[in-house]
């Protein structure tokens, strides 16, 4: 195999898959006999995002709550300096490239100007009436090069419908379709599945296989979100971190809808299933802050550089990516100290995985062992293993060692690959070659990992 070297400008700026795939054994073919199920292009482009920045904003951000009650004003939404674009060119230079906006959380306010309710920004002293916050936003997620996406939530504490099943879904039918059709192609659609009791004192009945209909038919490149996919699931907490092992494979008879719950189910989420039929990788989602929506107390209590940076090795390190909430202030901005927090976690990023220390790599004949000989003596502070995904996730346990000089270290252990798997070494040792062995799969197929190596910063 030729030489590889890799510059930090390889891992922020091209997909781990595209260097994955440049390194496949010569007995590929092998690989599209192996049947097992394999991402579609919107499900791999999601996937090489990595980060995408959740923004929380709407009258909540106003009444410093969490969950609006719908009977907030309209004249309480007055944001005196919003400007998307500080919101995307904060998440891009923080090497984000999606972000989604809650376009309607469960107060039922909307941030564009729908024709379904006037609880809407129609109604609101924002740009006297006349703005739409999901347009800004798009216009600015474009402009800075991010992919959009939007979050409307079924669960409406407002609309008088809600409760009233049919009449309801075809509220939220009309809804997602302004939405969709109205705003540029999306790349992700993101739903949850909560679901409270009507003013009626009746319990709303959702309609998901219209609304994911609906979805595919008006923006066939997007991938749909929800605890039950179709495209991409729900990691299962809400504190970023992914399952281990996490595998992109699901049985979709174990998580049949959103917001279900019942045994077994947050461990579904969690974990995916090794002989799953079914591509749905996992979301990993969390807030910068203890709360979703902005809240002045917490101004306090935003996650440091560190925690981030953990994070991402703990989701998109997992085989994740990373939904990360930076909610806007009242003003209409992300605050000072959130910025500060972003970039620091892109500095440290860029840090560890600065110099990747390989020249060298060879693959044993059956594929299962994979080398790499380090461009000088080193010791090893993180292993980043990718596996070839669009061909399906194989990896099933693998070790990686290092060589002495003398002898073979092992450095770490783990069982899923996948898109991404992150290992940090606390091995000291200064070692000369690094092998990753793949000690058992899924399916019958060879996996093919590439393997990259980071010396401490
Ligand atoms: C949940 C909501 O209840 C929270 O408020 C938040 O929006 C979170 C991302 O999803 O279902």
């Amino acid at each position: 195999m030729a030489a590889v070297t890799f510059t930090r400008r390889h891992f922020l700026e091209t997909s781990a898959l595209a260097g994955a795939a440049a390194c496949l054994p010569s007995d590929a073919a092998a690989w599209w006999q192996a049947g097992r199920p394999r991402p579609t292009a919107a499900q791999l482009a999601w996937q090489r995002d990595e980060l995408a920045m959740f923004i929380h904003f709407g009258v909540n951000t106003f009444s410093d709550r969490e969950w609006g009650d719908g009977k907030e004003l309209p004249s309480s939404f007055a944001p005196s300096r919003l400007d998307a674009r500080q919101w995307a060119r904060a998440a891009k230079h923080a090497g984000f490239r999606a972000m989604i906006l809650t376009a309607k959380h469960h107060d039922g306010f909307c941030l564009w100007p729908t024709r379904t309710t006037t609880h809407s920004v129609a109604a609101s002293p924002f740009r006297a009436g006349a703005g739409d916050v999901v347009r800004e936003f798009v216009d600015a997620c474009r402009a800075e090069g991010l992919r959009p996406g939007l979050y409307l939530s079924p669960w409406d504490r407002n609309h008088p419908t809600y409760g009233d099943s049919d009449r309801y879904n075809d509220v939220y039918i009309a809804q997602l379709t302004e939405l969709l059709s109205n705003y540029g192609p999306l790349a992700e659609v993101w739903f949850d599945g909560a679901n409270g009791e009507g003013p009626n004192g009746r319990r709303q009945v959702y309609d998901w296989p219209r609304v994911w209909a609906a979805v595919k038919r008006m923006q066939p490149d997007a991938v749909v979100f929800s605890d039950a996919g179709p495209d991409v699931r729900w990691g299962g907490n809400e504190s970023g971190v992914a399952g281990d092992p996490n595998w992109s494979t699901v049985d979709p008879a174990k998580v049949p809808a959103p917001g279900v719950s019942g045994p077994g189910i947050i461990d579904a989420l969690q974990h995916g299933d090794r002989d799953g039929t079914v591509w749905r990788p996992a979301e990993s989602d969390t807030s910068i802050r203890p709360g979703w929506f902005y809240h002045p107390a917490e101004d306090g209590r935003v996650k440091t550089a560190e925690q981030l940076a953990n994070l991402y090795l703990r989701s998109v390190g997992r085989n994740s990516k990373l939904l990360l909430n930076v909610p806007p202030t009242p003003e209409g901005l992300l605050h000072d100290t959130d910025i500060a927090r972003l970039n620091g976690m892109h500095e440290l990023l860029r840090g560890w995985f600065a110099a990747v220390a390989v020249n060298r790599e060879t693959v044993s004949l059956a594929g299962r062992v994979r080398e790499v000989t380090l461009t000088r003596p080193s010791p090893v502070a993180l292993i980043r293993l990718n596996e070839a995904i669009a061909r399906g996730q194989h990896v099933a346990r693998y070790k990686t060692e290092g060589f002495d000089g003398a002898q073979w270290i092992e450095l770490s252990r783990g069982t899923t690959v996948g898109f991404a798997k992150i290992d940090r070494v606390t091995v000291p040792t200064v070692v000369q070659r690094v092998r990753v062995t793949v000690e058992e799969t899924a399916g019958s197929a060879n996996p093919s990992v590439r393997v990259n190596v980071y010396p401490p910063a």
